[in-house]
């Protein structure tokens, strides 16, 4: 099973991920001299039954939401992180908002800081929490409290033992179909060359295939293969993957690119897309439509913008953009 951590900035996702695997996930300088995370980390703890647990620990600042969308892009769970001091805040909203445009079901909520507050905020911030998975598809989530600072923290533990049965239980996904893997990191290992590492949507990968660059259409050849962090013959759809490629330079990949299967990538000219508005919609004076992201009653007001939908045959929109943001002083509202 794969995890993705998801919340607000100094929520306290990687100090959790220390806690749980005991992996530092914020590995570069900048992010310990400026204590945030900048880039995505990643932990792997073995479950009781011989398997490996993945953590994809993301950002939380708001600058880094396309890193966070790149990190929760295939992950089977979402651990959603909240401060008791805080309490539910922009990101921990917008966060959620893109698990469920990911289609992820499947969650846990970890209430972090739980040593900073009285018991009667806990509470307070358990019914924000409700209020805001009522309406997405992780209504169904359990809620740890933790205090993952301090050691041998009995959330933390019960959190960890909660997580591994999840893991146990999750039936593998299914290996047919062609192969395909997300890359969200690429670098270069001296002797080795180019190393791609991603989640694998679909299909197995064996050390020899024969794949395809999404972005160049470059032929490129599996020398090696380590599948959740460990040497492996063959990668299969669910797990977490490094791939050394032979035929590509590292400058010529991005995050976001696919390493496929040729018979995946075929042009073609017209594509099929299911729109999902996030909160429900109205129509206003001008003829727009706008999305108002009214926040449940015990939940604070979102800040989110929301492109405006021209409506045929509405007139011309003097604004290409609507916000709705309850945080501003004057929020534009139709
Ligand atoms: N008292 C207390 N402090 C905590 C707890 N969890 C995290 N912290 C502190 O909160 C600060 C932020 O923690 P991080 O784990 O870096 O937060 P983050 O969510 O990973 O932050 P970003 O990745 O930048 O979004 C650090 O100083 C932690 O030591 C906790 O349970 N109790
Ligand atoms: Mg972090």
């Amino acid at each position: 099973m794969i995890i993705g951590t998801a919340g607000h900035i100094d929520h306290g996702k990687t100090t959790l991920v220390r806690a749980l695997t005991g992996v530092e996930t914020d590995r570069l300088k900048e992010e310990k001299a400026r204590g945030i995370s900048i880039e995505l980390g990643y932990a792997y703890a073995p479950l009781p039954n011989g398997d490996v647990m993945g953590i994809i620990d993301v950002p939380g600042h708001e600058r880094f939401v396309h890193t966070m969308a790149a990190g929760a892009v295939g992950i089977d769970h979402a651990l959603l992180v909240v401060a008791a001091d805080d309490g539910v805040m922009p990101q921990t909203l917008e966060h959620l908002e893109i698990l469920q445009l990911l289609g992820v079901k499947k969650g846990t909520v970890a209430l972090t800081k739980v040593d900073r507050v009285l018991p009667e905020r806990v509470q307070e911030v358990k019914l924000e929490i409700a209020a805001i998975l009522s309406v997405s598809s992780l209504h169904d989530s359990p809620i740890f409290e933790t205090a993952a600072s301090q050691p041998g923290d009995a959330g933390v533990q019960a959190l960890r033992e909660y997580l591994q049965v999840q893991a146990q239980m999750m039936p593998a996904r299914a290996q047919d179909g062609l192969f395909r893997l997300a890359v969200d990191r690429v670098f270069t290992l001296p002797g080795q060359g180019t190393v791609v590492t991603g989640t694998v949507f679909n299909g197995k990968v064996s050390v020899g295939d024969n794949l395809v660059h999404s972005g160049s259409g470059q032929a490129v050849r599996v020398r090696s293969i380590h599948a959740q962090n460990q040497a492996a013959d063959i990668g299969v759809a669910g797990q977490r993957c490094a791939l050394n490629l032979a035929g590509i330079a590292k400058e010529d990949i991005i995050r976001g690119d696919w390493i496929a299967d040729a018979r995946v990538l075929q042009a073609s000219d017209r594509i099929d897309i299911r729109l999902h508005l996030l909160a429900k919609h109205r129509p206003c004076s001008s003829g727009r439509r706008c999305t108002s992201t009214s926040a449940p009653s015990a939940a604070p007001p979102t800040s989110h913008c929301c492109k405006t939908v021209p409506m045929s045959p509405a007139p011309k929109c003097p604004r290409s953009w609507c916000w709705t943001t309850p945080y501003s002083p004057s929020p534009v509202t139709d």
